[in-house]
């Protein structure tokens, strides 16, 4: 199965997020039930990874804390963008919470990429260079944003490819824990149907 470990947003948050969707050529919008915030991407591993993965996890301490969005822009690939995103209000919190996920699952020995955490939501793949409406997009939805929200589970997503649009499906939920230093005792399941 194919896994990543990242947050949810609020429901009414991703559907104004989607209201902003449209006026750019060549983008695939996402839709807001698959609006999510990627912590960390493990990739395509077997049943006994997934079981470790869920286990390191599941001992991931961390606190609630309040996030917010903030600003809109792309990520490229080389020159071409290749996502439109909606990006976060600095959060230590959030860094902190991303670094201990990568560290646990990479003692489990899943390869999580090294490359700089730019925490992001997704809001459109672009198939193909959209031209000047791209600029004029980021232009009009630089000031989107959102009240802040607190965030109290991460989770562990599955994603299944095909024809479509990907399908993410929460596998399982860690709760972030009031009492600092205690041990989580959330329960998790991880079905095992693919
Ligand atoms: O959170 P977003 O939607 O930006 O791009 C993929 C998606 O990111 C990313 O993992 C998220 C859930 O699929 N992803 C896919 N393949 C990846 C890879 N090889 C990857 N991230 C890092 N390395």
């Amino acid at each position: 199965m194919r896994l990543f470990v990242g947050l949810s947003l609020p429901p009414e948050l991703c559907q104004r997020l989607a209201l902003a969707a449209g006026g750019v050529p060549e983008a695939r919008w996402v839709a807001p039930d698959s609006m999510h915030l990627t912590l960390a991407f493990i990739g395509e591993v077997d049943g006994a990874a997934a079981n470790d993965a869920c286990e390191a996890l599941d001992r991931v301490w961390g606190e609630p804390f309040d996030l917010a969005l903030h600003g809109v822009g792309t990520f490229a690939q080389g020159t071409r963008p290749n996502v439109l995103w909606a990006g976060v209000r600095d959060s230590a919190a959030l860094m902190q919470l991303q670094e201990r996920i990568a560290t646990a699952l990479r003692r489990t020995g899943i390869a999580i990429e090294e490359r700089k955490f730019a925490p992001h939501v997704t809001l459109a793949w672009l198939k193909a260079d959209p031209g000047p409406r791209l600029g004029a997009w980021l232009a009009d939805h630089a000031l989107m944003g959102s009240e802040p929200w607190t965030v109290r589970q991460f989770h562990l997503y599955s994603s299944h490819l095909g024809s479509g649009p990907a399908i993410y499906r929460i596998e399982a939920s860690f709760d972030l824990a009031e009492d600092a230093g205690e041990a989580d005792d959330g329960d998790f399941r991880l079905e095992s149907d693919d």
